[in-house]
């Protein structure tokens, strides 16, 4: 089994034992970032979920604590399942979290710290009125859970959603309470979109092209809305940014033909179960996401664990296209980076690959920006074949005029295992050129049952800009950033050759018609302590 350990992150979290899903809770209270979690304490895989916890001072650093909360409840029997924090005007936490009862209904229970004054909030109280929401009649009893993180109403009540679906209809459902013991159910729904089956663990907050962060539950004349939801049938978070009318209590999409679930995503690759907070600490909002094994059950439970949480990221509107989202490493994670490698304008000419010699790359941040000959590209006659999509084009393998180019990472010598990230410009639907950002898994690894798929989109590139892409490997994740992070793409990965200090990075052009420059900064990361620890019971 030694043949698996590289496997564990170095600078993910990960609760070193057995499975975790969905972020839960997040939130910094005095002095702490607290990380809840779903956990399945006795194996590899879902089961019994309680809520792990584990406190940082960072972000990246991080301390595992007891299991704050069990299914020692009638009404959370089968599942202490996904929930938020919400902090009152006095710096009160309370908790709503979905409990699955002992005959499987799901129900939302509330829970607040046993002693305030602890700052690691080590144990916790469910409040003696649970369940404080049961669904209401016209909504089945097994689609009724994630309640989001409450704000305040300017008629002085809390206001909060919860995620459903009715028939094939995804659903944002909306509740007032005064005293999160007893809800009133909003008459119209904050959004529902045909088609889209349930939606879980909705995230919806407030963006501004004038702020990098807002309190959830802020309006205003600038302030648009995302609204986000898990959707259950394709395993993706889907957002869409709009306007929020709350006398109304509804939420439009800026533009309806990429509404939730039919448009953006916080990521193309293995992302899901998200959920922001907003740090009054440093006035940023944070975004957490499950990112799930995708080897075999089998090989997990040989491993002893299952699942990491993507580095927490800052999420913020794009201030230059107002149209979408920008993702980002909290800044935190650069203390990690340790001897700088840099390379300046390498020559990539068509067909070319180039070994980078900077020693083992297992767990690195790679910063990397590509110049090509704009007019050379925009002179090309490109045929007008069927759009390009990062996943029905055969990968890093097979070229074209404009791409695929970039990086191989965890590379192998001989190339029989590497996980290439790149670019590919062709010509879109309106004649123009759209470029797209992918992560081929195809070649990644030489073992069988490990999911091969080649992930990736559209990223959308400003004139003037030049490409660029962010990708943080660590040893089975690899995390890649397109355009300041405007386009996300995660994966696991599973070489069995390229790994340790066999893991090699490749830069590739393997486009046909275009030279491209490639200019590159290569940091190896630390590992963060205590990821290995498991949780204390
Ligand atoms: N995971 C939780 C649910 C949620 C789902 C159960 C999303 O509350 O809907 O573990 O991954």
């Amino acid at each position: 089994d030694h043949i698996l350990s590289w496997q564990a992150p170095a600078f993910h979290f990960s609760p070193g034992k057995n499975w975790m899903n969905d972020p839960n809770g997040p939130v910094y209270y005095k002095g702490w970032y607290h990380l809840f979690y779903q956990y399945s304490p006795k194996a590899p895989v879902w089961g019994l979920i309680v809520w792990g916890h584990a406190v940082s001072r960072d972000m990246v650093h991080w301390r595992h604590l007891p299991i704050a909360m069990e299914t020692d409840q009638w009404y959370d029997a089968n599942g202490v399942w996904t929930g938020s924090t919400t902090i009152l005007p006095n710096n009160e936490l309370v908790v709503l979290y979905t409990g699955l009862t002992n005959e499987s209904v799901q129900v939302q229970n509330l829970a607040y710290p046993a002693n305030p004054s602890d700052p690691l909030l080590v144990n916790w109280v469910k409040d003696l009125g649970n369940p404080v929401l049961v669904p209401p009649k016209w909504i089945n009893k097994k689609d009724f859970r994630d309640p989001t993180t409450a704000w305040l109403t300017r008629q002085g009540k809390w206001r909060m959603v919860i995620g459903s679906k009715v028939n094939r209809t995804g659903i944002a459902l909306l509740y007032d309470t005064k005293d999160f013991k007893s809800y009133e159910l909003q008459d119209t729904s904050l959004h529902q979109v045909a088609g889209t089956g349930m939606w879980e663990c909705v995230d919806f907050y407030p963006v501004s092209k004038n702020e990098s962060a807002l309190d959830t539950g802020t309006i205003g004349p600038d302030v648009k809305h995302v609204l986000k939801a898990s959707m259950d049938d394709d395993r993706s978070d889907y957002y869409a940014i709009g306007n929020y009318n709350p006398k109304t209590g509804k939420w439009v999409p800026d533009n309806p033909k990429i509404d939730v679930g039919y448009g953006l995503r916080y990521d193309y690759g293995t992302y899901y179960a998200s959920k922001t907070f907003y740090d009054q600490n440093k006035n940023r909002r944070i975004l957490w996401s499950w990112i799930k094994e995708t080897d075999s059950e089998n090989t997990d439970i040989k491993k002893g664990w299952a699942s990491l949480m993507a580095i927490p990221r800052i999420v913020a509107l794009d201030p230059l296209t107002g149209s979408n989202l920008l993702q980002w490493p909290i800044e935190e994670l650069d203390k990690l980076r340790s001897n700088l490698k840099e390379f300046n304008e390498v020559k990539l000419e068509p067909g070319s690959l180039v070994p980078l010699n900077v020693g083992p790359t297992s767990q690195v941040d790679i910063m990397v920006e590509f110049e090509l000959d704009k007019k050379v590209a925009n002179s090309l006659r490109l045929g007008s074949g069927v759009p390009y999509n990062c996943a029905g084009h055969g990968g890093a393998g097979v070229r074209g005029a404009l791409g695929p180019f970039g990086l191989s990472v965890l590379a192998n010598k001989n190339l029989t295992e590497h996980t290439p990230t790149y670019f590919y410009i062709a010509k879109g639907a309106h004649g123009d050129l759209d470029t797209f950002f992918c992560i081929d898994q195809s070649r990644s690894s030489i073992a069988k049952d490990v999911d091969k798929s080649i992930y990736g989109s559209t990223v959308p590139v400003l004139k003037g800009e030049k490409l660029s892409m962010r990708i943080l490997v660590d040893h089975s994740i690899v995390e890649g950033y397109a355009q300041g992070g405007r386009t996300c793409v995660t994966s696991r990965v599973y070489p069995t050759k390229a790994i340790n200090d066999d893991a090699q990075l490749f830069l590739f052009n393997n486009a046909t018609n275009v030279t491209v420059r490639a200019s590159l900064k290569i940091w190896q990361m630390g590992h963060t302590s205590n990821n290995n620890n498991c949780p204390e019971s």
